[in-house]
């Protein structure tokens, strides 16, 4: 298959409520959003970057500059025959996973759509429902946090994940587990702790947590490893897998107990499953993470999240959570069960509200071969 027109989008969508992490503060989701034609059908995919280089290095600036003067031009040159042949039409291009994953979740999108069937059915997904949490940034202070919380589990969510940082960690954590002693409960340091700071983070290990996610450098393995050694929880790794190479290195140094599986940063849905499968293997749980994606990404975590190991519950929570209306005519609503539906129309079932993208659409490209 040759592609033959290729619309590019940057977007900003705010959400619902600011996003705090341990760095860093979200308004809106700045995605691009990219969109293949061709054979008379058409793929969406979202590259889900950040307004700026806080989670990793790629921004919506730079993949703007990435898709357009890179990705687009070397993929409407390409022939594809499936949808795994995209990783290989950029395996020159270094790092920019997020950009490439746009590209590639289209292809994945296009080829479903052409073919009638099913993202899920497509990656081998076994699930019907996938487990669903919801991740709770920083609060003011703890009377704030509680509130939230209580919304989550009042609206349903059976997983909590609390954004943890140095002076946010013991006690916040300490508070939710005291009030829901039996909620399931994990953390997320994205990348501020060192490895001097392992009995601070040891004092976690008496809350029960499901794992602990990300706490040192977004780049190392090593002083994973280390610390893993001193903690009873496990430790679960999201920014420092980039790569299917880089989660056999975690699993060889025995870096964590749990690998978070964001497609859109191991540059798409192949290397994902890679990924996947190589955890199955050696006995690691993977569960999906999320980039506060609109619906047109988060139908590909979901599709994902149908596959047999991701046998913990994804940051993937429904709609309403992250927008007051979204980009999809088909938002993601909550099961009483704390799971959402996986999608069975063809590709990933998105259907893109064209007028309401426009709408928060801020510049828009078009390539043709
Ligand atoms: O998509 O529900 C979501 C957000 C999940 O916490 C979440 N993502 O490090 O795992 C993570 C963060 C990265 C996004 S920060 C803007
Ligand atoms: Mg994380």
């Amino acid at each position: 298959m040759k592609i033959e027109r290729i619309e590019i989008r940057r977007i900003e969508l705010p959400f619902v409520a600011p996003f705090e992490t341990s760095g860093w503060r979200e308004l809106a989701n700045h995605s691009l959003i990219v969109r293949l034609q061709a054979e008379g059908a058409e793929g969406w995919g979202e590259a889900p970057v950040g307004a700026g280089p806080w989670y990793n290095e790629e921004t919506q600036a730079t993949a703007w500059v990435m898709a357009r003067q890179i990705l687009a031009p070397m993929l409407l040159e390409a022939s594809i025959a499936r949808p795994e042949d995209v990783d290989a039409v950029f395996t020159r291009v270094r790092g920019n996973r997020m950009a490439r994953a746009g590209f590639e979740f289209a292809a994945w999108d296009l080829f479903g759509r052409l073919e009638g069937r099913s993202l899920s059915a497509m990656l081998g997904g076994t699930r019907a429902q996938v487990d669903v949490g919801v991740s709770v940034g920083v609060q003011p202070d703890i009377e704030a946090l509680l509130r939230v919380v209580s919304a989550y589990v009042e609206a349903g969510y059976r997983r909590v994940k609390l954004k943890i940082k140095p002076g946010w960690d013991i006690e916040p954590t300490r508070a939710v587990r005291e009030t829901w002693p039996n909620l399931r409960l994990q953390v997320d340091a994205n990348s501020i702790y060192s490895l001097d700071q392992a009995d601070q983070l040891a004092q976690l290990d008496a809350f029960d947590l499901l794992l602990i996610e990300q706490p040192l450098a977004h780049d190392d393995i090593v002083d994973h490893a280390k610390l893993q050694r001193r903690l009873r929880t496990p430790i679960c790794l999201d920014e420092s897998i980039v790569s299917p190479e880089h989660a056999r290195w975690a699993i060889e140094l025995q870096a964590c107990g749990v690998i978070n599986i964001k497609p859109s940063r191991v540059g798409g849905l192949t290397a994902a499953r890679q990924i996947h499968a190589m955890c199955a293997e050696a006995g690691i749980p993977v569960w999906c993470g999320g980039m506060l994606e609109t619906g047109i990404g988060r139908a590909a975590n979901v599709a994902l999240a149908s596959l047999p190991n991701f046998s913990l519950p994804g940051d993937i929570s429904a709609s309403d959570r992250y927008f007051q209306r979204d980009v999809v005519r088909s938002p993601f609503v909550l099961n009483a069960d704390s799971t959402l539906s996986v999608p069975t129309a063809p590709g990933t079932g998105a259907e893109v509200d064209e007028a309401f993208l426009d709408s928060v659409t801020l510049e828009k490209v078009d390539l043709t071969r």
